[in-house]
């Protein structure tokens, strides 16, 4: 196997803090976005939606989607469990993955992509133009997102009870990945703020 990544973007970091937690090591190829290797034919036709990351298999398999990667990982290796290791702890796990995926990372992206330079020709605006619009409603929602996870998070130790999962990833790369649109989430969110340092302390959490 081996992943296509891009070391400054948010999906593929996700793959690596999952393959780090699992302890499984694998070759990476570096897409690099900022010089369009994700628009060439020969990754196009690896995935057409021109993303990463992507996991390539022994075969010559590809699978795209951050999600679908982990799930895929996730059966390959079943320990430690990240995606819920009885019925209902994988309902719940998914629940808040899901939250933290619409209610938070997609407000997040909206932020960044509307307001970095980077996006500057990529924005949601006429033409490609970046949105204000976009990033004050991405900034609102996140905002929302995190004050309520603050609460939640007074009462218990990761996103979903004592276990550590894939919701706490997703949640760890929102946070960071804010931080591109100025936003900083855990300022004024003490649990929030707990539960990030402890999160951020992991090993994976580098790789
Ligand atoms: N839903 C996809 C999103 C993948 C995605 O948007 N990846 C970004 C990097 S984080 C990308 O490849 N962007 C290419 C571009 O901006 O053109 C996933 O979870 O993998």
């Amino acid at each position: 196997m081996k992943l296509y990544d891009y070391r400054l973007a948010p999906n593929p970091r996700r793959v690596r803090i999952f393959l780090a937690e699992k302890k499984i090591e694998i070759p990476r190829v570096e897409i690099d976005i900022a010089s369009q290797a994700h628009r060439t034919p020969e990754f196009l036709a690896l995935n057409p939606a021109g993303t990463v990351p992507v996991l390539e298999l022994d075969d010559g398999t590809a699978i795209a989607e951050s999600v679908a990667i982990c799930r895929y990982l996730e059966a390959l290796s079943p320990e430690p469990p990240l995606f819920g290791s009885d019925r209902l702890s994988s309902a719940r796990i998914e629940m808040w993955h899901r939250r933290v995926e619409l209610e938070l990372m997609v407000p997040v992206q909206h932020a960044v992509r509307n307001s970095h330079p980077v996006f500057a020709t990529r924005g949601h605006g006429e033409g490609g133009a970046q949105s204000r619009d976009f990033v004050e409603s991405g900034r609102r929602v996140a905002a929302a997102t995190c004050d309520w996870l603050d609460r939640e998070l007074a009462t218990r130790r990761f996103v979903v009870g004592d276990a550590f999962s894939v919701a706490d990833i997703a949640l760890l790369v929102a946070i960071d990945f804010a931080r591109l649109a100025e936003l900083r989430l855990r300022e004024g969110r003490p649990h929030l703020d707990r539960w990030y340092a402890e999160v951020a302390a992991r090993p994976s959490a580098g790789a």
